[in-house]
């Protein structure tokens, strides 16, 4: 089930709505000496191909989004902590100038949302009054906002908050916390009273449990969705964010200073950076259009040259990774970008493209529909471009691709020196080599290859929250439990089989791991480096390859054990997609917007004895 729209005319900020916001929270952040730490939850298990390398060489965004705001705003006693690199992170540890912070986050993706849940268990040994005010946010509290308080009664953590949103609505909530604010008051204390008050039930974009703090919650309320924000360029500058970076270490409490300004490179080479967002496709499969309320969302050309450069000559960042839906989306806003990165340069005049590259997403429809422009795009610095191409036949997924035209693509961008980099879905129906056609698994890796695509992604069809299939999935495909092991989220990568209906569901999780075998092997690596197909690049390929014989180590480490489960069989399937446990309803009192159709409202759940805490 797709995130419900909001109604016409109501769906954007109003323009200025965060620039005012931004205004508002430094006007609180001379009032109010405010300590926060805002950690990235990350699950070690899931570190494999594609994303090995990768996962631990880019800090993600929006934490970094959220610390750089309330740094941007002068809360300098800002940390952005992540696990990916600070795996042993205690919350009930942490100090930060002498002090228990008056503010904990997390943010979380669903496959990690196992490492948010211990973050917050931990947290909550804190005394409920020294307890830092707990928000959960990102991407896995868009979609499953309950996650985020447990309903068991002999291990009751929770959070106080969840946050359904993007960074303004965080930032709304700060604000009113900060402006009703006694002095002296602990954060948590003015945040459960506002929310008994209701004074926070015209935040869009929040779930809180209903009245006061009790050790369960009896219910949840929801808010309602977020108003995007559209013009991107209002967001603070994501230099902000990289200043409050908690340096990498085994420790499990917070060091005293944050990543000094010339490490942060060595620590993180790639930044992710929001471009632009929106798709006019409609996948089934695919959250994005929903999520973004089909609206197309950017920042402007020049901001965009702004924020590379200046990471570029603050940090020494050389790589960029736009989260871009679908970069080509709009011939026009691309070009723009494209045109006014070619132009750009650095303050001793050496042109941006010299100093740095980037990569993002993009449809094979519309690199087609771009192939005057990809010469420009290089020229701006475009050295990669992710395409989900899916199927090469179009069989399982239509958006505008075949294998011709895919072909095309990846032969247009190699001739612009940009670097095709395919992502592939294996269903059910697709066998692992074809005869006569292209359908194949292998068949369709042999012909990216010989295309010239470095890399490949494999990943299974997994439930995905927020998509049109996500119901459909859970009615009979995906997994409960197999061999009686649970399916937890960091199974659900793409890299394990959880939603099948094959007989030998053992067999695709097989074909996975042939297919990168195929893809990266040392034949291949020998051939990148005394055979090119072209001088150019070689050496990158010869890289790539290595990168993938090292990933692939880690999923012929880490796969097995699944595969093992599912050869023993013993599947359990879902029947209805895993709703909220704890009642959930809207401002109203009537179904939850970020609730599911099979969710159990107040008015509906069975009565139940509250157990009241102390706050
Ligand atoms: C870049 C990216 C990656 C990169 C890097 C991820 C990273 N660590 O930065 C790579 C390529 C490694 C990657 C991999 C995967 N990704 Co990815 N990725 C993205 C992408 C395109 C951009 C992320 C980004 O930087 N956004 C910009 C920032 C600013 O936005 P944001 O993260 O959403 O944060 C905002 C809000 O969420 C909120 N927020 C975030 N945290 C917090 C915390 C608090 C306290 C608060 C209040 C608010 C808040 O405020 C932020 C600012 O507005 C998103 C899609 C998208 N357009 O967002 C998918 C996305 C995050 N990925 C997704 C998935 C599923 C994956 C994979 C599992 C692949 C797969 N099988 O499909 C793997 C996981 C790999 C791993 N082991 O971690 C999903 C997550 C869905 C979910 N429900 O959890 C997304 C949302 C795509 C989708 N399907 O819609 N990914
Ligand atoms: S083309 Fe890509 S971003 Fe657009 S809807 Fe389909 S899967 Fe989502």
């Amino acid at each position: 089930m797709e995130l419900p729209f909001r109604e016409k005319g109501d769906v954007l900020l109003r323009p200025g709505a965060m620039l005012d916001m931004r205004a508002r929270l430094k006007v609180h952040a001379e009032k109010h000496d405010l300590v926060s730490v805002a950690a990235y939850a990350f699950d070690h298990r899931t570190r494999m191909l594609p994303f090995y390398f990768v996962d631990r060489r880019m800090c993600p965004g929006g934490v970094r989004a959220v610390g750089g705001a309330l740094h941007e705003a002068g809360f300098e006693k800002t940390r952005v902590v992540l696990q990916t690199w600070k795996k042993r992170f205690e919350p009930s540890q942490m100090q930060l100038d002498g002090r228990i912070p008056d503010l904990f986050m997390t943010s979380s993706m669903w496959i990690h949302s196992g490492r948010m849940k211990d973050m917050l268990r931990d947290i909550c040994r804190v005394d409920p009054d020294s307890r830092p005010l707990v928000i959960a946010g990102g991407p896995h509290m868009y979609y499953n906002p309950w996650d985020a308080f447990s309903t068991d009664a002999s291990d009751p953590w929770r959070a106080d908050v969840a946050v359904t949103g993007e960074l303004y609505v965080f930032m709304e909530l700060m604000d009113v916390l900060l402006t009703e604010r006694a002095t002296g008051e602990p954060l948590r204390r003015t945040f459960l009273r506002l929310k008994c008050a209701g004074a926070l039930d015209h935040i869009a974009g929040l779930v809180f449990p209903l009245g006061d703090d009790g050790a369960l919650p009896d219910e949840l309320v929801d808010t309602g969705i977020q108003r995007l924000l559209k013009n991107l360029d209002e967001l603070p500058h994501p230099v902000h964010g990289f200043r409050v970076l908690e340096p990498p270490g085994r420790g499990s409490v917070l060091s005293r200073t944050a990543i000094a300004p010339n490490k942060v490179r060595k620590v993180t080479p790639i930044a992710s950076l929001e471009l632009t967002y929106g798709c006019k496709f409609r996948c089934k499969y695919c959250p994005i259009p929903a999520y973004n309320q089909h609206q197309d969302r950017e920042k402007s050309p020049q901001r965009i040259a702004d924020e590379m450069k200046r990471l570029y000559q603050e940090y020494g960042i050389g790589f960029f990774f736009g989260s871009d839906d679908n970069f080509f989306n709009r011939h026009d806003r691309a070009i723009a970008i494209v045109e006014e990165l070619a132009r750009t340069t650095l303050d001793d005049g050496t042109p941006i493209r010299k100093a740095i590259g980037w990569g993002t997403e993009a449809t094979v429809h519309d690199t087609l529909k771009m192939k005057d422009h990809l010469r420009t795009a290089r020229t701006g610095g475009l050295k990669a471009l992710w395409m989900g191409v899916e199927d090469m036949t179009a069989t399982f997924v239509k958006k505008g691709q075949s294998v011709d035209k895919t072909r095309e693509a990846f032969h247009l961008l190699w001739r612009n020196g940009i670097n095709p980099m395919p992502m592939l879905m294996h269903d059910d129906t697709q066998p692992l080599v074809s005869f006569k056609s292209a359908r194949g698994l292998l068949n369709q890796i042999q012909l990216l290859r010989g295309a010239r695509a470095m890399t490949v992604q494999v990943l299974s069809l997994s439930p995905a929250p927020g998509t049109v299939l996500y119901e459909e999935t859970y009615s009979g495909l995906a997994y409960e439990s197999v061999n009686g092991q649970p399916v937890e989220p960091h199974l659900v990568d793409g890299n394990h089989v959880v939603a099948s209906n094959h007989k030998r569901p053992w067999l695709k999780q097989i074909n996975i791991l042939i297919a990168y075998g195929y893809f990266y092997n040392p034949l291949r690596l020998l051939l990148a480096l005394v055979r090119p197909k072209q001088r150019r690049g070689h050496l990158a390929d010869a890289g790539a390859q290595v990168m993938g014989m090292c990933g692939l180590v880690q999923n012929l480490w880490r796969t097995p054990r699944w595969l093992w489960h599912l050869m023993r069989g013993r599947i359990k399937r879902h029947t209805a997609p895993p709703a909220s446990p704890i009642p959930f309803r809207s401002v109203t009192g009537g179904a939850a917007p970020h609730g599911l159709p099979n969710q159990v409202t107040s008015r509906e759940a069975p009565e139940r004895e509250r157990t009241p805490e102390p706050v």
